[in-house]
């Protein structure tokens, strides 16, 4: 099955993603099995990194592609997540072209980048695969995804969209909406704000997503183009949990 960058490269679009902020394995099965195209497996506000390794075993066991959302300007954390096999990393809280340019560098091997290299790596098969091949094979199948989410990855957008590299911009509605001083991610402002950037990647080649939240913003922006929208394991489950509690309770 081809990696999830190449689909990209490969023009697909409205894949579904499920960011994974907890340790239970079972949650990556049913992802899964429900048809989603990956999962996020947040180390920036969840806890997938307490149980990181595992987490992508299940993945693979799954036949399910896991990116992990690693903690802002910490490159030391794709270098791990990528050695430890995931099949791709997703960089939250972009400031700069310069913060960006360092993120992909710690993902991919020379000359595109800078990551060490080991053939006894997971991500190597434990040395089954080695040698160039496999370098320019992890080059060109391992996802970078680059968050757009602050004022500074505003300011700099069309520089951090030309940055060669990385295989799509994501953005973060939440964290825009407050740098944009709004009171919520669902208003107008934050919308009209993401079309820009979204008309800005399109205008370029650059794949594009977003964390779209409910079915009928998937629906919504899978329709507009997007390349990938996510929703989140917790918001689904509380969710449910509140309304099976409503409903049951007449209230
Ligand atoms: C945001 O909305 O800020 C995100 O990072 C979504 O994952
Ligand atoms: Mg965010």
């Amino acid at each position: 099955m081809a990696g999830l960058a190449e689909r990209l490269r490969a023009g697909e679009r409205g894949l579904a993603a499920l960011f994974l902020g907890g340790t239970d394995l079972t949650l990556v099965e049913m992802a899964g099995a429900a048809g989603f195209d990956f999962v996020v497996l947040d180390a920036e506000h969840g806890m997938a990194w307490r149980e990181l390794p595992a987490l992508l075993v299940a993945c693979r066991a799954a036949g399910i592609p896991g990116i992990v959302r690693v903690l802002p300007k910490r490159p030391d954390m794709i270098h791990l997540a990528l050695d430890w096999g995931a099949d791709g990393v997703l960089v939250p809280g972009i400031e700069s072209v310069d913060e960006a340019a360092r993120a992909v560098a710690a993902g991919r091997y020379a000359p595109e980048g800078r990551r060490g290299v080991a053939f006894s790596t997971r991500g190597a098969l434990y040395g089954k695969r080695s040698g160039p091949e496999f370098l320019a094979e992890a080059n060109r199948t391992l996802a970078i995804l680059l968050q757009v989410e602050t004022q500074g990855a505003l300011d700099q957008l069309d520089a951090l969209l030309a940055l060669p590299g990385y295989d799509g911009i994501f953005v973060g509605p939440t964290d825009l909406s407050v740098a944009l001083g709004e009171q919520s991610r669902l208003t107008p402002r934050v919308d009209a704000v993401i079309e820009d950037v979204v008309r800005r990647a399109e205008a370029v080649g650059k794949p594009w997503g977003l964390f779209a939240g409910p079915a009928a913003r998937y629906k919504l922006w899978r329709e507009r183009g997007a390349a990938y929208c996510a929703t989140g394991i917790t918001s689904l489950v509380y969710g449910a949990c509140e309304a099976w509690l409503k409903e049951g309770r007449g209230a």
